[in-house]
């Protein structure tokens, strides 16, 4: 047979999961989670910004920036994020979900602030350059088979490839296998991006409809990455997390292609607000 498992599905409608999402009138910030982004190395400040943006604007209760970078100490256009230093972001009291990767780089700095994060006993996202640090390491590698709260992690095609010690074409042959084998060797929820993005737990699979190449531009990923761990750090599962936050992503480029029919010239801060309104809807 060609797959692992023959039982995975085309998601093509808003997941059923976003619908707990809904909020009770008595509820507070501190019912929605504080999402820490953790990235932002000096040229790439802008991938946690978008990440904390995207997270803001899907509910997340508060989000803290921990900037490997920090000579920003405010976001000018996003007043609601608090800027710190890597180090004391993790320290933030409230934290309850972790996103690390976004614009991380590959310092001897960046190394350390992943290594943390996945010491920590809080859920946990790794994108971007945290994949890149996780596939030059056995020892985080091992790392990730001992955390106790749930992982996800979100490879584009060649991140997939770095993780799995093999070619990008043998990755996009084999997108199924491929994630299913990534989410048993790092023990987490995986999402295989790229169009026609697999999610799946290593049990499961499901294929994402949403989406268009209009995605296909700097820092879609960084945003996407807000999105699920906002959406996590308000209560969806990993899995519903996962297959949610990948659904509204591709269906924001998919309403902003209704008006700019060509697909030419959508920025990944533009995203962020038609995937607000695509929350909004479902
Ligand atoms: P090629 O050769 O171009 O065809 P990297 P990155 C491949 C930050 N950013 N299918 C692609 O292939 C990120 O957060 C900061 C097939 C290329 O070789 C990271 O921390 C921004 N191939 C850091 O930059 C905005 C695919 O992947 C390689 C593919 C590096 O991240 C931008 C590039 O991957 C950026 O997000 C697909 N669907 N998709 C900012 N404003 O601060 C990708 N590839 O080398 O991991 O670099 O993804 O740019
Ligand atoms: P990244 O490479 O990390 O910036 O992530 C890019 C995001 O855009 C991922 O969610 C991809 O699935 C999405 N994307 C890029 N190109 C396409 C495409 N041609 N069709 C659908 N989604 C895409
Ligand atoms: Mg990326």
């Amino acid at each position: 047979h060609l797959y692992p498992a023959a039982d995975g599905y085309l998601q093509n409608h808003a997941p059923a999961s976003l619908s707990r999402l809904l909020r009770s009138p008595d509820s507070h910030k501190g019912s929605y989670g504080t999402v820490g982004v953790m990235g932002g190395a000096s040229g790439m400040s802008g991938a946690a910004l978008l990440a904390g943006r995207a997270a803001l604007h899907m509910g997340a209760g508060r989000v803290v920036l921990g900037l490997l970078d920090k000579t920003l100490s405010a976001d000018p256009v996003q007043p609601e994020l608090m800027l710190h230093s890597a180090e004391e972001a993790l320290q933030h009291p409230a934290l309850s979900f972790i996103l690390t990767g976004p614009g991380l780089g590959n310092s001897a700095t960046a190394l350390a602030i992943l290594q943390q994060s996945i010491a920590s006993p809080l859920p946990l996202l790794l994108d971007a350059d945290a994949l890149n640090l996780l596939a030059g390491s056995e020892a985080l590698t091992a790392a990730m088979q001992e955390r106790s709260s749930p992982s996800i992690i979100t490879p584009h095609p060649a991140e997939a490839a770095r993780l799995l010690h093999i070619g990008t074409q043998a990755v996009q042959a084999n997108r199924i296998e491929s994630a299913l084998t990534l989410a048993q060797r790092y023990k987490a929820t995986v999402l295989l991006k790229g169009a026609g993005s697999v999610c799946s737990d290593g049990q499961s699979w499901s294929i994402n409809a949403s989406g268009n190449a209009a995605l296909a531009s700097a820092g879609q990923g960084d945003v996407l990455s807000g999105i699920i761990a906002a959406l996590a750090a308000q209560g969806l599962k990993p899995l519903d997390a996962v297959q949610s936050g990948c659904w509204l992503h591709g269906r924001a480029a998919d309403d902003w292609r209704r008006i700019h029919p060509n697909g030419i010239g959508l920025t990944a801060s533009e995203t962020v607000s038609y995937a607000r309104a695509a929350l909004n809807q479902v």
